[in-house]
């Protein structure tokens, strides 16, 4: 790792595997590449890699709050600050000794007891493994209570040929009719306007298909039951100024989430909540 805390653009090697690697800047993950050095997340040309403005792309993490209900900004602070990396973490599982990692430590301010440690692991296949565990260190007896979700920002050649497998039949509430709540048709997704859905009770696995590249993004997720899949399609793409006009083509979000049910946690417990992403070359052929 380059660099001596979240500020610098930290870069991940794995050192007896792929020649996959992934970036941070401020401790969010901005870059996962694969051996062939494919950029597998997706970055608008116009992302500002300063806080408090969030990073547009790659993996922003919403904590403690998703969404714009709650008394906190849009998506909380954890994706607004700059991380420092932790050189004398808590040990994390041993599963993740096969895996370079760098330790990241979120702080809401100087000398905050509260301190929210996060993991990046990169697997010798390259698979990219984030962590993050929460711990309610009130002394006061108080729960507490969020809401999470690793924002992912994936990068596809072409959203209208692109499927997502493993939310079908479920149960999902439009953030574009009002949060109200839809069961899903029985097909894998696809795309052909905005969509700004919240999945409910979704499985461990979700694939996203990529025809073009011929390839599948899987994504693994526990401690997370939810998932968000979105695109803002072309008016709302227009109206970011941190977003190219086109750029909704080229990127889909599904976001491993606890939202519907927020996290409570009494004083002393523990949360983890994981995210694996690996990609698989796929046999999808568009239209079927
Ligand atoms: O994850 C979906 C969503 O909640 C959408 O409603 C949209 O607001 C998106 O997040 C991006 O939010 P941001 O605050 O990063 O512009």
């Amino acid at each position: 790792c380059k660099g001596f805390n979240g500020l610098d653009k930290v870069l991940l090697r794995h050192p007896r595997g792929s020649s996959a690697e992934v970036y941070l800047y401020g401790g969010h993950v901005t870059s996962w590449k694969n051996e062939r050095r494919e950029e597998l997340l997706f970055l608008s040309s116009k992302a500002t890699l300063k806080p408090p403005k969030a990073i547009r792309g790659g993996i922003p993490i919403c904590f403690p709050q998703f969404g714009s209900h709650g008394t906190l900004d849009q998506h909380g602070f954890a994706r607004n600050r700059f991380w420092i990396i932790d050189n004398d973490p808590h040990p994390f599982p041993t599963n993740t000794w096969n895996k370079a990692f760098v330790d990241l430590i979120l702080k809401p301010s100087e000398g905050d007891m509260k301190i929210w440690p996060h993991r990046v692991a990169l697997g010798p296949g390259g698979e990219l493994m984030l962590t993050s565990r929460i711990r309610n260190t009130n002394t006061d007896g108080k729960p507490f209570s969020f809401t999470f979700a690793y924002h992912t920002y994936f990068s596809v050649s072409d959203i209208s040929e692109v499927r997502v497998e493993g939310l079908e039949t479920l149960d999902y509430l439009d953030n574009l009719q009002k949060k109200e709540r839809f069961t899903e048709q029985g097909d894998a997704l696809t795309f052909e306007s905005e969509v700004d859905k919240i999945y409910l009770s979704t499985p461990t696995k979700i694939a996203i298909l990529d025809h073009e590249k011929k390839r599948t993004f899987e994504l693994r997720k526990d401690g997370l039951p939810d998932a968000v899949v979105w695109n803002p399609w072309e008016k709302k793409a227009k109206a970011m100024a941190d977003f190219g006009d086109d750029e909704y083509k080229h990127m889909l979000c599904v976001e491993a989430a606890a939202i519907e049910m927020p996290i409570t946690l009494k004083p002393g417990e523990e949360w983890k909540g994981r995210l694996e992403l690996s990609t698989v070359p796929s046999s999808y052929c568009s239209g079927q």
